[in-house]
């Protein structure tokens, strides 16, 4: 007998991505995440929920997380979600994640799980006072992802280590439980310039929203005014642009501003560095801030529309929760089997 490669895998392709509801969106979940979800639901059946179970892993308010998600679903329906035709939902209303992720995280090795950097850079030097949840976040994300056997995956470069991780899972369990290609080895969508967005006050930290300085980002619900001071208020250096993108080098916050720019006028880096070099940030700053302006002033202007009618946004995840439950139950159910549960 030899050896054969399993064939790949066959089933239907399907993105899947969320985000958490933990506080105001920024730019950065706007170009990494939000902006290709809206492309890629005309392409392939695409699956978007609230990360609500993944925001309890820091503390969250009980009497505010309902409003969190609103919020963000407000936010994916602002930026063109549409919810005839994605999937829109609470990651609470599909029991399966939490079922799923304690499967996986029988399957995970605790080497694995030591590797995650994102848990090291928010545990910091105090990781006995973390949540065991936020160690192991990766792994409710890989059940967030296998749930519906999505393929492709919309993230900013920041989740790459994450995908990873989700793929040794789904290997491992498909070898484990002798069931070849019972699960894909998802791929990462981070391509595009908007993929790693990076703090205004500091072009070498992630923009996130959990930095203390809301300078540091520009949120979905600015105003055009705060958008404006925001960029005025960036920190830059003296020279002007180069004409070429080595010219960037060692100009972390010149190299974010040019990126911020590109991916928000839908161009290429090199387009904008042939448009404004020689000149200084007196002129480019400006420019900048009127594109921002004119892409997220009209989202957060049609997030405080639908906000206003809360009502609206619950049918919207009710309806999305009863269809990607109905699309993950039979997999777990299929889990349970695999593993020999009684109750499989
Ligand atoms: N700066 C960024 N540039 C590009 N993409 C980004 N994303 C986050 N920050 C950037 C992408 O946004 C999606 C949703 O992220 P999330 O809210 O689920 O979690 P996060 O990555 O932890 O986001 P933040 O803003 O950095 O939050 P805090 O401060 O709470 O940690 C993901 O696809 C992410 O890649």
């Amino acid at each position: 007998m030899t050896d054969q490669a399993p064939a790949p895998y066959a089933g239907p392709e399907r993105v899947l991505s969320g985000v958490q509801p933990t506080g105001d969106l920024h730019l950065g979940n706007y170009l990494g995440a939000l902006v290709k979800f809206a492309r890629l639901q005309h392409e392939i059946p695409t699956f978007i929920f609230v990360a609500d179970l993944h925001a309890i892993t820091a503390w969250q308010d009980p009497a505010k997380l309902k409003n969190q998600v609103r919020e963000i679903a407000a936010a994916y329906l602002a930026t063109g979600l549409d919810p005839k035709v994605a999937t829109i939902f609470a990651q609470s209303a599909v029991p399966e994640h939490a079922e799923l992720a304690w499967v996986f995280n029988c399957v995970a090795r605790l080497g694995w799980l030591d590797r995650m950097t994102q848990f090291k850079d928010k545990a910091g030097k105090h990781k006995e006072r973390e949540s065991v949840g936020l160690y192991t976040y990766p792994v409710l994300q890989a059940a967030d992802i296998l749930a519906y056997k999505a393929t492709k995956v919309p993230v900013g470069d920041d989740q790459k280590q994450h995908l990873e991780l989700t793929r040794d899972i789904a290997q491992k369990f498909n070898n484990d439980f002798s069931a070849p290609n019972f699960f894909p080895l998802p791929e990462p969508l981070t391509q595009g310039p908007g993929a790693r967005v990076m703090s205004l006050r500091d072009g070498t930290a992630k923009m996130s929203k959990s930095d203390p300085s809301d300078n540091s980002r520009i949120n979905l619900t600015d105003d055009a005014d705060a958008i404006a001071q925001k960029v005025r208020k960036a920190r830059t250096d003296p020279d002007p642009l180069p004409e070429t993108a080595e010219g960037l080098e060692g100009r972390a916050e010149a190299r974010n501003l040019v990126a911020i720019y590109a991916a928000l006028a839908g161009v290429t880096e090199a387009q904008v560095l042939a448009e404004y070099a020689g000149q200084g940030f007196g002129a480019f700053k400006p420019k900048l801030a009127d594109l921002a302006v004119s892409v997220m002033g009209p989202i957060g202007g049609e997030m405080r529309r639908l906000l206003a009618d809360p009502a609206e946004i619950d049918r919207i995840l009710t309806d999305g929760g009863q269809r990607a439950r109905a699309l993950a139950a039979p997999t777990v159910a299929e889990v349970k089997k695999l593993v020999g549960y009684w109750a499989g």
